[in-house]
């Protein structure tokens, strides 16, 4: 094997970490206006939210932005499919009811990904919702809806724009060669513009979540720290993302659960489509089961993260009733289980593939996962424990010994997804140290196949 050069080694590591090596920073840089602390723990208390991935896209069943041109949709295609874009069937009641029946507390809607479409009606192009067939203002739909039925509204919005002449690249992601002529300063007045269109219409907004296809790091440079000084002038309690740039408010795992942390906030990004899909894949794309679901999003509560879940509805308007009725069954579990999940705090044992736990006050929820038979044993808690009890009800024996925990639950009693057991301690459960998890276990995600 060739000697690999360090630079050579960076270069493979930003390649292969995508989204995440946006906010790898070996220089110092400025900071951007700090989040408001209290919208922060607002939107941790939250933990679930819905994400929709849609557009005149949907009508191909194929990728968003990244099946334009290659071996994809041909550009000229997929530029006109906006002329034929007619959701009928769109209601934006049934969407957010759909969100609210699953348990979520804010939804965060693509008003714009990498292809430049815009699904409100912008000033600023022409390239919207409103020069469809349809030439309804979904943004706006969508935002007075979630005022009227009481969940949070943000709006996710791509930096990259493969429409816009002053963006650098007219392909989504990296790899293409730039354009011959583009103006950046021209593009960053534009997503300016539009992202106050956005907080001013259609605001408040629990968050700005820009997004990159990897070019962002490379030529945005610092305007990311402009871009959320600006939101936080015009919103002082938004919350932005990471990746515009600059630090942001939340890190954002992608198709992941994202590691214990408990003082960064973050928040997994996931697709209830089976495929991964972000937008509408066709029936054959196939939906996650609730349990999956379930169980991830207990993973992402006990590494002190949010979980935005994906859907990307049809092009008729209308959400999949086969990923309504999964997203329906995640709900209906935390309306039993939800104290163990809703403005909690990760920890204090640290998540693994078999448990995870959640804590408030003096109490600490463990999600049992994966059950050895009648029991799930975890390593010493350190505390003294009050009284212990099943969230969907039954019988639970806890035994807390120095050499370890161990949880025994009857099989009639024990939930194929997630068994939560409430531990009410003598202290306080905020104060225990993470708990690291046994060496056979592994944190989630990097379990042995
Ligand atoms: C991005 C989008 O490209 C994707 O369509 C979706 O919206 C998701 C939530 O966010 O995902 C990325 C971001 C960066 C890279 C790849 C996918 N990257 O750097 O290669």
């Amino acid at each position: 094997m060739k000697k690999t050069t360090p630079i050579l080694l960076l270069m493979l590591a930003m390649g292969t970490l995508g989204a995440a090596s946006e906010t790898n920073q070996s220089t110092p840089q400025p900071t951007n206006a700090p989040a408001d602390p209290s919208a922060v723990k607002k939107w941790q208390d939250d933990r679930f939210g819905m994400f929709i991935h849609w557009g005149p896209v949907s009508l191909t069943e194929k990728e968003i932005s990244w099946s334009r041109g290659g071996k994809g949709t041909p550009v000229e295609v997929y530029d006109a499919l906006y002329k034929k874009f007619n959701p009928e069937k769109f209601n934006a009641d049934e969407w957010v009811a759909a969100a609210k029946a699953a348990g979520m507390k804010y939804i965060v809607l693509t008003t714009k990904h990498h292809d430049g479409f815009c699904l409100w009606d912008s000033k600023l192009t022409d390239y919207t919702i409103m020069n469809t067939p349809f030439k309804r203002d979904v943004v706006k739909e969508l935002a007075e809806a979630c005022k009227k039925q009481g969940i949070k509204f943000g709006c996710y919005y791509s930096v990259p724009d493969t429409h816009h002449p002053g963006y650098p690249y007219d392909l989504t992601g990296r790899g293409h060669p730039m354009r011959e002529k583009y103006d950046l300063d021209a593009y960053h007045k534009y997503l300016m513009g539009q992202t106050e269109e956005l907080i001013k219409n259609y605001g408040p907004l629990v968050t700005v979540w820009y997004d990159t296809d990897g070019t962002v790091s490379q030529v945005y440079g610092k305007r990311g720290f402009e871009v959320i000084n600006m939101a936080r002038k015009l919103q002082p309690d938004i919350l932005i993302d990471e990746r515009t740039g600059a630090p942001g408010d939340y890190s954002t795992p992608e198709q992941r659960v994202g590691g214990f942390n408990m003082t960064r906030p973050w928040e997994s990004c996931m697709t209830i489509s089976a495929h991964n899909h972000w937008a509408w894949g066709g029936e054959k794309d196939g939906v996650k089961p609730a349990g999956s679901v379930i169980t991830m999003l207990a993973q992402c509560a006990g590494g002190d993260g949010n979980m935005l879940l994906n859907v990307g509805p049809r092009p008729d308007g209308m959400i999949d009733p086969e990923q309504v009725e999964a997203i329906r069954k995640v709900g209906d579990w935390l309306k039993v289980n939800g104290e163990g999940i809703y403005a909690t705090r990760g920890g204090p044992y640290m998540p693994t593939p078999r448990y995870t736990a959640t804590r408030k006050g003096n109490k600490i929820y463990l999600h049992i996962l994966k059950w050895n038979g009648d029991s799930c044993k975890l390593p010493p808690l350190g505390a003294e424990i009050a009284a212990s009890s099943l969230l969907a009800g039954g019988k639970v024996e806890v035994s807390n010994r120095p050499d370890g925990l161990t949880v025994t639950v009857p099989a009639t009693d024990r939930k194929d997804s997630d068994t939560v057991v409430k531990l009410e301690l003598k202290g306080d459960a905020m104060a225990i140290q993470p708990i690291k998890p046994d060496p056979v276990d592994q944190p989630p995600g990097k379990e042995k196949k």
